[in-house]
């Protein structure tokens, strides 16, 4: 149990497309430190100490991340969404469009199945897939290792892909400069407003797939002022990862964003 949404993080999975699955012992540490808690404490007070021991604990791991990320200059952004918004989609036509222009490397976040990786390798992008088993969010400590094994250049770019899921990746910072929340039209324009925690944690906010804008009612400008309510200081692009549309404003954003650090 991560004990922050009642999801389970010990049987995570961190491997490259073509290697075999398995299990860490670390992981064990990990499952074995939390069932000591089970002895102590009872009903609430259990729940809100494992709460604040895992946030502690990813917020301590984060910060380790975000000095390794600085230390070489590498711009890491997390991605996050409900699932199907678009993430990999996103990712694949960014990668294809900017390949030329930055080094980039991806972390790729899902319960289970080696699929998105599998998408981005097609492209020759260094890529590692994390399968978080039950858990519905990536940690700090994952990246970590995550990164150890991909093991970026310099001066590089490294994308997050989250676990599709709206509510527990906005509370685990991985050390990332940037998080990025993608909502895509089909979702309904109150998204930000029932799921405020994720806009609220966001830099940007991509809306997806306006390819499909003409057959839909959904309001763009409801969208934003809902968004806008929640986080006044949220950058918006508006995009299709299928036609391109927008996408060039976005990338103009994110090599902007990563030259900063990279100065
Ligand atoms: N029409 C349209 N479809 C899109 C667009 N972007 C993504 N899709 C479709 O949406 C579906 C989900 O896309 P993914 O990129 O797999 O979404 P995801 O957020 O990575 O999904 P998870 O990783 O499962 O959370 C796929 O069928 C895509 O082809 C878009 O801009 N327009
Ligand atoms: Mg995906």
């Amino acid at each position: 149990m991560c004990g922050t949404c009642g999801c389970g993080t010990d049987h995570v999975s961190i491997q490259k497309p073509g290697q075999q699955h398995h299990h860490h012992d670390h992981d064990h540490e990990h499952h074995q430190h939390h069932h000591h808690h089970h002895h102590h404490h009872h009903g609430d007070k259990l729940h809100i100490d494992l709460e604040k021991d895992v946030l502690d604990k990813n917020n301590v791991e984060a910060a380790r991340n975000r000095g390794y990320f600085e230390a070489k200059n590498i711009f890491v952004l997390n991605l996050v969404s409900s699932p199907g918004s678009g993430k990999t989609s996103v990712l694949e036509r960014t990668l294809k469009d900017l390949k030329g222009k930055a080094d980039f490397y991806v972390i790729e976040g899902d319960q289970q199945t080696m699929n998105d990786a599998e998408r981005i390798d097609a492209l020759q992008v260094p890529v590692v897939q994390v399968n978080t088993g039950q858990g519905c969010h990536l940690e700090s400590d994952m990246i970590y290792r995550a990164v150890k094994t991909l093991n970026p250049k310099e001066n590089s770019i490294l994308m997050i892909e989250n676990v599709g899921n709206l509510v527990c990746p906005s509370m685990f910072d991985l050390g990332e400069d940037k998080r990025v929340v993608i909502i895509s039209v089909t979702e309904g324009e109150d998204k930000p407003i029932k799921y405020p925690d994720m806009f609220h944690s966001a830099d940007v906010c991509l809306i997806n797939k306006i390819d499909l804008l003409p057959y839909l009612n959904f309001n763009l400008e409801r969208l934003k002022d809902y968004a806008l309510r929640v986080n006044p200081r949220l950058t918006f692009f508006e995009i299709s990862a299928t036609t391109g549309q927008g996408m060039d404003d976005w990338y103009a954003w994110l090599l902007q964003e990563a030259q900063k650090k990279q100065k």
